[in-house]
């Protein structure tokens, strides 16, 4: 019986026409992968003991009496990420200071001896609760590194992390992805020893018999780590991948933590031996975890946007951090940006023109590859050109000229990653006409791309792996991104304002009134040299949309001043650039005016480096017309700088002086004195004007 059924599947087999789907090329990703590949979009959480103790990476001595958030609420979290467009959150439930957010039954270090929630919380179980609710799925951090255990290092840790790991993947239903820190090994408390405990990365956790578990536990999720083995580290903390960026790694090279990798392997490798595709992981602020003094460097929309197509449109899924506050909430400021995000991208890829066009291929299979396949939303359909065919064009011609600027193509992923290089053409009176060339494309690829109109576009696969399997092209027409212009100024009193934009237009007004399409508009860089308001607005001349208005209050340029410390760097202090600072030895800076001027005020712009120190909190102004005679102009402190460094601002009464010394009395950290800026208050009326 069963013979007969061999053989008649066989005649079947024989029988198919010459139109069959190709041959795989591999690697190819497993179903768990493929199920991922779908995700795209989703959000970290970190949140734990580092909230509380204001770090970054905790030693493991923290006492848990210090986790106590005051209104923790994960429904908020999972409404924010779903909100956002994004399928899932992943949680920090042990980061490197060991400290658990679920009661693990093999540590006294975690919730469960916190005052949150009386002791009874399990944070695990709240977000699994908000995420069923709001049809996220779950994913669980979880560092190989312990800095409190005290048997890391020792083979008795190993036991410790697989029970864990049981009781996250057991107790709260299922988990899409488990996501293991490739930092390991280094100084900790270690249940008291304080010690450096060095591990070998590559052998220590018995990865083998460690990722066996998480199979067994949690079949359907993805394994992260450097090397995977299901899901890459991007390489980088940006949230960036590569115009190059395959899905296929040398997997048996690589090892968590190994310090070539990012500059190696994180592209991944055309010829790779497994399908291990890249996550390109970043924090929406600078640091991972919650500081209030990084309140104000929320990630911008451009920023925003820019990881965006520069992760998902090369290959990769992008998971953004969230650094949950004290109070257990994701910031009212990062629930903006991240809102502001997914509404454009939602118009970004509103209409898609594509579905308008009819297809035609230089080549294709045969029935059921034919090319229609890359407009239906159907996974499973492709177009494919007969084998060995490496070049191929597909060409979306349309009744009308449409204006594009947006480019979308993925490849049949089931199948392996095939296409090495491509390009994208238009046609034009002349001919066709390149616009656009590429690399790989693999799951997606999104070119951003200048305003075309055009009547026929072309996708022109110059090199692949084997013959291309293309499964949608999608063709869109942005609305340009309007958002409130950037100023720069430089010492000498130039003035450039930019937009992110090409074709959106900077309008500014130089006399206090509010600016509209009638004012200046921006051209080239002017001076400006005396105090001035500076009120600008941009808009898209083409739908008339315009951003919010920007003040900016200039004063004198420093074009003329001059530092008084020998130190080359202490330059810095007066080059307009905020990005860089001076320390000084003396705890003080001073000024040469370069003539005498009346001041009211000064401006003091601590530190805007991620790990800023000497930031001045009690100071002494003071104010000399020869340099060697100085009078006390102003004294106090700049309440709470340290948690929020942003320009501060001192007046006082008018006088005249020609130098300026700023002396630091007290430092945040009780380092040397350190400067991004510092400037006067000389404009008249200011207060008017603000
Ligand atoms: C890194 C960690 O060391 C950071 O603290 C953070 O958790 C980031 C996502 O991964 O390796």
């Amino acid at each position: 019986m069963k013979k007969n059924l061999l053989i008649l599947l066989l005649f079947v087999a024989c029988q198919s026409p010459k139109t069959d789907a190709p041959a795989a090329v591999e690697p190819i990703p497993t179903a768990r992968q493929l199920a991922w590949q779908e995700l795209e979009f989703y959000g970290f959480v970190h949140f734990n003991m580092n909230t509380f103790s204001d770090m970054e990476w905790g030693m493991g001595d923290e006492s848990p009496s210090q986790f106590n958030p005051t209104a923790l609420d994960t429904r908020q979290w999972a409404k924010t990420v779903k909100d956002a467009g994004m399928k899932g959150i992943i949680i920090t439930a042990k980061h490197h200071d060991g400290f658990c957010l679920w009661p693990s039954a093999y540590t006294d270090h975690s919730v469960k001896n916190s005052p949150w929630r009386e002791g009874k919380g399990d944070l695990i179980r709240e977000l699994a609760d908000a995420c069923a609710e709001y049809g996220l799925k779950m994913g669980i951090y979880y560092s190989p590194w312990d800095r409190n255990h005290a048997d890391y290092g020792k083979p008795e840790y190993i036991d410790y992390m697989r029970n864990q790991l049981t009781e996250l993947l057991t107790h709260y239903g299922d988990v899409f992805e488990v996501w293991f820190d490739g930092a390991n090994g280094g100084t900790g408390y270690y249940g008291g020893a304080n010690e450096e405990r060095r591990v070998d990365k590559k052998s220590y956790y018995d990865w083998e018999n460690t990722f066996g578990l998480v199979r067994e536990l949690q079949p359907e999720a993805v394994i992260f780590g450097d090397a995977g083995p299901d899901v890459r580290w991007v390489g980088n903390e940006e949230g960036i991948a590569y115009e190059t960026t395959w899905s296929n790694l040398m997997r048996d090279s690589v090892y968590a933590g190994m310090p070539e990798y990012s500059e190696k392997y994180a592209s991944g490798q055309e010829n790779g031996s497994h399908w291990v595709p890249a996550e390109s992981d970043v924090s929406i602020r600078p640091g991972w975890y919650y500081h209030e003094y990084e309140d104000h460097k929320v990630k911008s929309l451009p920023a925003l946007l820019d990881i965006y197509y520069n992760s998902i449109g090369k290959n990769s899924s992008l998971l953004i951090n969230f650094p949950v506050d004290r109070r257990g909430l994701i910031h009212e400021r990062d629930v903006e940006q991240i809102l502001k995000l997914s509404t454009k991208i939602k118009e970004d890829f509103a209409i898609d023109l594509a579905q308008n066009a009819e297809i035609s291929t230089s080549n294709a299979r045969g029935k059921g590859f034919e090319g229609k396949q890359v407009l239906n939303s159907e996974k499973d359909t492709y177009w494919a050109s007969e084998d060995g065919v490496l070049e191929n064009t597909i060409t979306l011609a349309f009744e009308k000229p449409i204006t594009f600027n947006r480019f979308v193509v993925q490849e049949y992923i089931p199948l392996g990653q095939r296409v090495k290089t491509f390009s994208l053409e238009i046609e034009t009176e002349t001919g066709w006409k390149e616009i656009a060339k590429g690399t790989t494309i693999g799951f997606k690829r999104i070119l951003r791309l200048d305003d075309f109109t055009t009547g026929k576009i072309r996708l022109v696969i110059q090199d692949a792996k084997a013959s291309p399997t293309i499964s949608s092209i999608g063709i869109f027409n942005a609305p340009k991104l309007v958002v409130e212009p950037n100023l720069l100024r430089d010492k000498s009193g130039n003035i450039n304002l930019l937009v992110p934009e090409k074709g959106v237009d900077i309008f500014y007004t130089l006399d206090g009134t509010a600016p509209d399409k009638s004012s200046h508009r921006f051209e080239k860089s002017f001076q400006i040299k005396e105090p001035t308001i500076l009120k600008m607005i941009s808009i898209d001349p083409k739908t008339g949309k315009s951003s919010e208005m920007v003040q900016e209050n200039l004063d004198i340029a420093k074009a003329n001043w001059k530092v008084i410390h020998m130190d080359e760097k202490a330059q810095n202090l007066i080059d307009e650039d905020q990005n860089t600072f001076w320390t000084s030895t003396g705890n003080e800076a001073v000024i040469d005016l370069g003539a005498v001027i009346q001041i009211q005020g000064f401006a003091y712009l601590p530190p805007q480096n991620r790990y800023m120190s000497g930031v001045i909190q009690e100071y002494l102004f003071e104010g000399s017309l020869d340099g060697k005679r100085w009078s006390t102009l102003s004294k106090g402190e700049f309440s709470n700088i340290a948690n929020n460094p942003i320009k501060q601002e001192v007046s006082f009464n008018p006088v005249s002086v020609k130098f300026i010394k700023l002396k630091a009395i007290k430092t945040s950290d009780g380092k040397n004195a350190a400067f991004a800026e510092l400037g006067v208050i000389s404009r008249k009326n200011q207060g008017d004007n603000l």
